[in-house]
């Protein structure tokens, strides 16, 4: 009998369980870009247009390979609108009783396919290095879920960077020395463009027409959209970037918006990369003294670590994860997170890039985006959409605890173990964007002042009673707590005057 393979947008590896319990005589793979899944969030242009463009042409691919594909474009006439919709026609279409895919990432959609009229078989998506059920037995019964105990247990059980028993280097992690800011680096060898052939411009017009007021620009498109693309990126970064990956991790420029890091999120995200073999690829570079430890364990950890632990985090945690608000912050979204209309050079900065390459990198996501809105009080549940809707590696496995866990602290602290919070000082040493900026970085109080000065005593003082026990924080109550009482007054009122302009909808 027919089975239908169905293959999701983000489930574009060759070698996933469901192509592999497949037969390419008997079985049927379908493919479907749909409404439902194109508007669950106002996705950027360049995520609608990577994924149509990078399932067109896995589709072609599998094809090329001797399967039979059913693919649906969004415009084709007949198409049901959803995924469960599409499997139903599909299935009529085919004779099949059955659907096989890989569960998808995100609550939303497993539930969507549990309920569904016909049987759909959700198998582990075997593309991640831990599986669900190896790390709900790692958290079993432990009080807390810290992501470096369960980074040492991956990296034993791969093998990944160790010596017989030992951490290559000596040390589990190297973060000490990742924290240095940056000069621009003129002499970089220019990032790889990819090819805008003829498949990705019907792509890149379609999503102009259908999607016209989405946020995001496509004039900077620029990102691989199949494997053998993917595997360039892969190949540059290693080449050129990964060698100062870890020392320049945290810094920020303004005329430098991707420094060294890796741009392969998207790729690993989609499945055109595996998380593994990225992972080997830098233990190599490694290995050949190509690249330094600090860098490439600063590497392997995002990957084999924050990667594997946020994922295991979002299913562990349950559907109700996305509405947790430990701290009750209820103020809206600015709206200069959409305009990026703001006299703040590095909100300024972090927005303006987002909007031209649905892409900005850690720091700017957790310590300029994400601080301000911690510090202001937004409502993490539209935090948490801001978030998935502009970036092109955004899917809710991985956005989810990342915002609403290490960004925002909305989950009471199951990722994160203190609020990560900045003033200014922290963005003014690891960035360049404070000498341009229309406010003072040097400033605490009154008009000019840098906001999040102002904001940050602001959040400590409003949440004292949660944070005031916490051993990481005591210094720096100490520290508020010996400031003169005028001056801490005239903190908190320049604060409450910007937290009033932002009520009022007034930019800042
Ligand atoms: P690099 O800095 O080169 O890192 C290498 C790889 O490590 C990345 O490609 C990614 O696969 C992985 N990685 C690094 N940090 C993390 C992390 N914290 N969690 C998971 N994987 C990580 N990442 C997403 O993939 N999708 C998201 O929707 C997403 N939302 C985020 C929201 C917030 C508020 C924050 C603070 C971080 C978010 N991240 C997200 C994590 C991280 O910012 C991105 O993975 C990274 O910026 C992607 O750029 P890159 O490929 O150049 O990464
Ligand atoms: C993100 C996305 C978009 C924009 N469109 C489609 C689509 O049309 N068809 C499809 O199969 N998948 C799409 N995706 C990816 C899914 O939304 C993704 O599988 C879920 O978010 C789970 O990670
Ligand atoms: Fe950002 Fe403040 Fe520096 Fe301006 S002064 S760039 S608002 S940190």
């Amino acid at each position: 009998m027919t089975k239908l393979i169905a293959v999701l947008g983000d489930q574009l590896s060759h070698d996933g369980a469901a192509l592999r319990c497949g037969d390419k005589e008997a079985d049927v793979v379908v493919m479907a870009e749909v409404r439902e899944e194109a508007t669950y969030t106002g996705h950027h242009k360049q995520k609608l247009a990577l994924t149509f463009a990078a399932m067109r042409r896995f589709a072609d691919e599998l094809e090329r390979d001797g399967w039979q594909v059913r693919y649906t474009k969004l415009t084709d006439d007949d198409n049901a609108g959803s995924l469960v919709g599409e499997f139903a026609r599909r299935a009529e279409e085919e004779g099949a009783e059955e659907v096989v895919t890989l569960a998808p990432g995100e609550w939303r959609l497993r539930q969507a396919f549990e309920s569904a009229p016909l049987k759909i078989r959700q198998l582990p998506d075997d593309r991640f290095i831990c599986s669900e059920k190896r790390f709900a037995d790692w958290a079993e019964g432990r009080k807390e879920l810290r992501m470096e105990w369960f980074y040492r247990e991956m990296r034993r059980e791969t093998g990944l960077l160790m010596e017989g028993d030992d951490p290559a280097g000596g040390e589990w992690n190297f973060d000490k020395e990742n924290r240095k800011p940056a000069q621009p680096d003129l002499f970089r060898e220019p990032a790889p463009t990819f090819r805008k052939d003829a498949l990705v411009q019907e792509v890149l017009e379609m999503v102009e027409a259908e999607f016209p007021d989405n946020f995001g620009s496509l004039d900077e498109f620029n990102w691989p959209v199949s494997r053998a693309q993917a595997e360039r990126a892969l190949e540059y970064f290693i080449a050129h970037n990964l060698r100062d990956f870890g020392t320049y991790q945290d810094a920020m420029l303004a005329e430098d918006r991707l420094l060294h890091h890796s741009i392969l999120s998207s790729s690993i995200n989609l499945g055109l990369l595996s998380p593994l073999e990225v992972c080997k690829a830098a233990e190599e570079a490694y290995k050949a003294g190509d690249a330094p430890i600090n860098s490439v364990e600063g590497f392997i950890r995002q990957i084999l670590g924050w990667r594997e632990y946020m994922r295991g985090i979002y299913f562990l945690e349950g559907p109700d994860y996305t509405s947790r608000n430990a701290l009750n912050h209820k103020r809206d979204l600015p709206w200069f997170y959409w305009s990026g209309e703001t006299d703040m050079a590095c909100m300024k900065a972090a927005i303006g890039q987002t909007r031209d390459l649905a892409y900005a990198h850690h720091i700017q996501r957790l310590m300029v985006t994400g601080n301000f809105a911690l510090l202001a009080g937004i409502d993490p549940r539209q935090v948490q959409d801001w978030y998935l809707a502009v970036y092109i590696d955004a899917y809710e496995w991985v956005e989810a605890p990342n915002t609403a866990g290490m960004s925002q602290f909305a989950d009471g602290g199951v990722v994160a173990s203190k609020p990560y919070i900045s003033s200014g000082a922290y963005i003014d040493k690891m960035s360049d964007y404070c000498a341009g900026c229309a406010y003072d970085v040097k400033a605490k109080d009154g008009e000019k002042a840098c906001p999040f000065n102002s904001l940050y005593w602001h959040f400590l003082d409003r949440h004292r009673d949660r944070f005031e026990g916490n051993p990481r924080m005591g210094l720096v109550y100490r520290n508020w707590d010996k400031q003169q009482k005028e001056t801490r007054e005239a903190k908190l009122k320049t604060a409450e005057a910007v937290l009033a302009k932002l009520d009022r909808g007034e930019a800042l």
